[in-house]
């Protein structure tokens, strides 16, 4: 299994995450990045590939064009008012009010939030542009024959909405990954999403499509990031009804329960016969995982691997979440690993 990766990623490091009442050092750090390319390399996997170019015109069919515009500018929007510390939205546009990008550049921040924890910093928009393209190549690689491709993109992006971002998500890689195959030939596409966070933007952009089959597993919103979606009777809309699946889960939950969520999951993918698969691989859902509640071990994550190998569909893993850093390596090749020996 060829990986995709860029060391642009390094170029999105914001010193502070707002959490708990504090400014710390961001969850979603570089060094994930490198232990998992360390945990790649001890495993026998073969070194990393750059991405090719980021081809914009499939990013602009998954994002809209004010957002992308938002993004590229919103740096120097923040300089050039005088501010000194990392964008970071204060307002929202909360119930009850217009929904229009303001002129200012605090309140733009606040319309395309979907979350406030994010900070963008000067070169953030090029670390995100190179995580999608890291989906992007690997997608096309999928395309002309490849039968598994990891693309290891960091920032993450499964929060990132049609025109949101946040939850540490900026382009969201996955929904791109699934884009490119759509626009590379593919009929139907199945996105499985494992990360501990519901894949909110993702279910936002294909929500009322059907060439674009969404399946999530994840904490309860009533307990959990991001809150507000992921319930299990978000079903679909329009011509997209009845191509969403959630499911949520409480506090607590094991490999036992966790797996029949899966089990599940793979089963819908199945019978919906996609020509490909795009799994948003977070292992967040780790027992030791530092904002998460599941109980997987990492001996669960290369069982997991297994059951999706067991699909026999051509597979892009997109990585997302996991946030207990010394493990992640392990536990993201685990599941690579499996989904090889199914
Ligand atoms: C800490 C609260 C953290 C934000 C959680 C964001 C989760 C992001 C993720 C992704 F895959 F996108 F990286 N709140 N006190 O793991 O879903
Ligand atoms: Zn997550």
């Amino acid at each position: 299994m060829k990986t995709i990766a860029s060391t642009d990623h390094i170029l999105h490091f914001p010193r502070a995450e707002l959490s708990g009442g504090q400014l710390i050092r961001p969850y979603e750090c570089p060094e994930r990045w490198d232990y998992i390319v360390s945990a790649l390399a001890e495993g026998g996997f073969s070194a990393p590939q750059a991405p090719d170019v980021l081809d914009m015109s499939t990013v602009a069919r998954v994002h809209g064009a004010d957002y992308l515009q938002f993004l590229a500018s919103a740096w120097s929007l923040w300089e050039a008012e005088g501010y000194t510390g990392e964008a970071l939205p204060t307002v929202v546009p909360a119930r009850r009010t217009q929904q229009r990008e303001p002129e200012h550049i605090d309140g733009k921040l606040g319309y395309f939030a979907g979350a406030t924890e994010t900070a963008i910093t000067a070169t953030t928009w090029q670390a995100a542009q190179s995580s999608a393209a890291c989906a992007q190549t690997a997608a096309r690689l999928l395309a002309t024959g490849e039968t598994s491709v990891f693309s290891l993109c960091r920032p993450p992006g499964h929060h990132a909405g049609h025109d949101l971002f946040g939850g540490y998500c900026f382009l969201n890689n996955a929904a791109i990954a699934a884009q490119q195959l759509l626009d590379s030939g593919a009929t139907r596409v199945a996105i499985l999403d494992i990360d501990f966070h519901h894949g909110n933007g993702t279910q936002d952009i294909f929500y009322e499509r059907n060439d674009v089959l969404f399946v999530s597993l994840h904490g309860n919103p009533g307990h959990a990031f991001p809150y507000f979606l992921g319930y299990a009777d978000e079903t679909g809309q329009g011509n997209g009804e009845g191509y969403n699946i959630n499911h949520p889960m409480l506090p607590g939950t094991t490999y036992d329960a966790w797996s029949d969520a899966l089990h599940d999951s793979l089963q819908r993918i199945g019978e919906y016969l996609p020509d490909a698969l795009v799994v948003s691989l977070g292992v967040d859902a780790f027992e030791r995982d530092p904002i998460s509640f599941f109980k997987l071990s990492s001996d669960d994550f290369m069982r997991c691997g297994q059951r999706i190998g067991q699909q026999s569909l051509p597979t892009v893993f997109v990585m997302e979440g996991g946030y207990a850093v010394e493990e992640i390596g392990i536990n993201t090749r685990n599941v690579l690993s499996g989904f090889l020996n199914p």
